[in-house]
């Protein structure tokens, strides 16, 4: 077993299946490896001070204090790989992480509403235009608001806990809430970002590997918070368009259907 997988398995973490993710990994692996050192380094530091300076040895404290240099040079090195971690890779890696977006063309937008207890997943359909949504229009049946007047939401996708992304294409995601903070969390693609209510929170993310992952929530959002999970599917592209095509019959299918009864205003 190699040690970032001893690593992962130590923490619990699934395989990553992004491809930033083996980025997230080495530094935590390094982490790991290096307060380990730490301990053991000042653990045998702890014991040869507690017999160098036992009482039988130095019955009376003098002022003279600590001569040689050894702790000023031990203090500077763990400050020197302090630095070389924050400045050679945490930063690095938030810079591209956050700054550097993938080009919108190239990237799939999604709309991700988080809710006691759910994940709502909006996608624009096969016209690319998202619908416009409305707070005051959220119902039962209509759990993101979206307007059904707006022509750009007619084939919009819109599906409770389980969203299909194909394989190899950036994943663009704007996360909101709608009551109170969860937080997106894609173990397998290392990403996690607050869901905020009033606030639109871009994250991003490539999948690599096909297959069914989980996705949680990472913030104690209330008493249902344990069960507010859902799916994330890496589908092949051809797979990916089955879904589409599936998603937009069953669109389609709604739209010919009789309107569900909407309770009325006032009433
Ligand atoms: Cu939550």
């Amino acid at each position: 077993m190699s040690s970032l997988a001893l690593i992962n398995e130590f923490l619990g973490q699934p395989p990553n299946a992004s491809s930033h993710g083996y980025q997230i990994d080495h530094i935590l692996e390094f982490c790991h490896w290096f307060m380990g050192a730490l301990f053991l380094g000042w653990s045998a530091f702890f014991v040869f001070v507690l017999i160098r300076f036992r009482r039988g040895r130095h019955p009376v404290a003098d002022h003279r204090g600590v001569r040689s240099g050894i702790s000023t040079h031990l203090e500077f090195s763990v400050v020197l790989i302090e630095a070389v971690l924050l400045l050679g890779f945490a930063i690095p890696l938030w810079a591209k992480r956050v700054n550097q977006f993938p080009p919108g063309k190239e990237a799939l937008l999604v709309h991700v509403i988080g809710q006691q207890f759910n994940w709502n997943f909006h996608l624009p359909g096969p016209d690319g235009q998202f619908g416009r949504r409305d707070v005051s229009l959220v119902s039962n049946s209509n759990p993101i608001g979206l307007d059904s007047n707006d022509p750009a939401g007619k084939d919009d996708i819109v599906t409770l806990g389980e969203l299909h992304v194909p394989v190899e294409r950036p994943v663009i995601i704007e996360l909101s809430s709608k009551d109170v903070i969860h937080d997106f969390f894609l173990p397998d693609m290392r990403i996690a970002a607050d869901a905020i209510p009033g606030s639109l929170i871009p994250m991003w993310f490539t999948p690599i590997k096909t297959g069914t992952y989980e996705v949680i929530c990472g913030q104690l959002c209330g008493l249902g918070h344990y069960g507010m999970k859902g799916t994330l599917a890496v589908d092949t592209p051809a797979d990916y368009q089955a879904w589409l095509k599936e998603r937009a019959e069953l669109a389609g299918g709604a739209q010919s259907a009789p309107p569900a009864p909407s309770p009325t205003p006032g009433g």
